[in-house]
């Protein structure tokens, strides 16, 4: 017998079993075998040497049009994500295929050699055109050999903001967009931001599209669309197809208030998606001191069992001019902002990344390290998952469906002072 691949003293992650030393034989794309020890050759062997054999990072929400723009046309000087919609307001009136292609495949590759092979982008829809959409649609397509690109229609101006912008929603749908998305803090009005909800949940009925919501991102206490995302999601039975993204109020919200809809949450299996590197910065802005950490209540949505899964959000851009797309720092910034430090809550921060985003995508069914899955996995420089966050481990390889992606070697650090 003789496979295309094959990974010898790996050290295999399980979501609930305990790591197991093992060999992998890829063939055809797949893994092919996964045993103790296999005995066969295969046409490229890699000893791995105990490092950690995981399934690939899930970003669960990055907006690819604007990565790489920070500083056009000019920098965030306020840091907030108001000034930040109104910079790439101007931005995207310069947006052409090729601007927002380039790019995007750029930050792409990028998080694909840190390991990630599950990414859902939003693209803006808002007027005054799809370039942006269809850039990203393209790129779908370009990329399917190596990535899964999932692409959310998203109206960063609001349905009811701008005059075409309910008519450019649609439109994106029909093209194609995967996911139908929404902003109901930032619609004109708070009766806006409740039917903006609703014509949302419509239209991922009518096209049979998921629905991923940027809602209530602002420190307003006040903010409160995720009612309504959770008691349509209750009353339309879509639960685990909806994600609610960055919910930053939540955070804000009064205990009595809050506990009262984490019961109305439990009758729902809504996603959500916080971003801890973007929101700790843009957040708190108006606050003096005491400063909001401005995230979502991470730890009390993952003790009741609910599926949260983390983006980055931003790579580059001008709502965050740093970033690099490796989901080690975002796993790492969470566990910090949300005080996640035990040793179950940092494992739990991994899988936030990971198996939890692949559910939150809805690619579980293409997604995990078992015999007959498409061969996606990426080698870590790490013996677990507390080891990998904490040393925000090199990912030494990447295979994508049966192929060597990319590598890195280990970086190595020399003594040179004194015994
Ligand atoms: N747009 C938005 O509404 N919120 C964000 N965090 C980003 C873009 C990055
Ligand atoms: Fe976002």
């Amino acid at each position: 017998m003789s496979y295309e691949l094959l990974l010898r003293n790996c050290r295999l992650l399980h979501p609930t079993e305990p790591i197991a030393p093992v060999d992998i034989a890829i063939a055809n794309g797949k893994i092919a075998a996964i045993a103790p020890e296999i005995s066969a050759s295969a046409q490229l062997e890699l000893d791995l040497a105990g490092q950690l054999v995981s399934p690939p990072f899930v970003e669960s929400h990055v907006h690819l049009d604007s990565a790489m723009t920070a500083g056009e046309p000019r920098w965030n000087q306020s840091g907030t994500l108001f000034e930040g919609i109104e910079i790439w307001r101007e931005r995207k009136q310069d947006l052409t295929l090729e601007d927002v292609k380039k790019r995007a495949i750029a930050a792409l590759k990028q998080q694909a050699m840190q390991g990630v092979l599950f990414v859902r982008s939003h693209a803006d829809v808002s007027e005054s055109n799809l370039i942006a959409l269809q850039g990203l649609l393209e790129v779908r397509e370009a990329v399917k050999d190596w990535m899964t690109l999932q692409v959310v229609a998203f109206p960063q101006d609001g349905i009811y903001g701008g005059e075409k912008n309910e008519a450019l929603m649609e439109e994106a749908l029909k093209l194609g967009a995967d996911v139908v998305g929404g902003i109901p803090h930032y619609e004109l009005t708070r009766e806006d931001g409740v039917r903006s909800v609703h014509r949302i949940f419509e239209w991922a009925e009518q096209y049979d599209r998921l629905i991923d919501i940027h809602c209530d991102e602002i420190d307003d206490d006040n903010s409160r669309f995720l009612e309504v995302v959770t008691a349509c999601a209750i009353r339309s039975g879509m639960g685990s197809r909806v994600s609610a993204s960055h919910t930053t109020a939540f955070g804000s919200y009064n205990n009595a208030y809050a506990y009262k809809l984490l019961g109305f949450l439990r009758r729902t299996a809504i996603n959500f998606i916080a971003n801890p590197l973007i929101n700790i910065t843009l957040q708190g802005r108006t606050d003096t001191y005491p400063k909001r950490r401005g995230v979502t209540r991470v730890k009390e949505l993952w003790q009741q069992g609910m599926n949260v899964s983390l983006g980055h959000d931003c790579i580059q851009d001008c709502w965050y001019s740093l970033g690099t797309g490796n989901m080690l720092d975002v796993a790492s910034m969470l566990l910090h902002v949300s005080q996640m430090t035990g040793a179950p809550e940092i494992n739990a921060c991994y899988d936030m990344v990971t198996w939890n985003g692949a559910k939150t995508l809805h690619v579980e069914d293409q997604y995990g390290v078992e015999v007959g899955n498409s061969a996606n996995l990426i080698v870590l420089d790490a013996i677990d998952r507390f080891d990998a966050i904490r040393r925000r481990a090199t990912v030494r390889y990447v295979i994508s469906q049966g192929k060597l992606l990319a590598s890195t070697d280990r970086p190595q650090m020399h003594w040179q002072g004194e015994a």
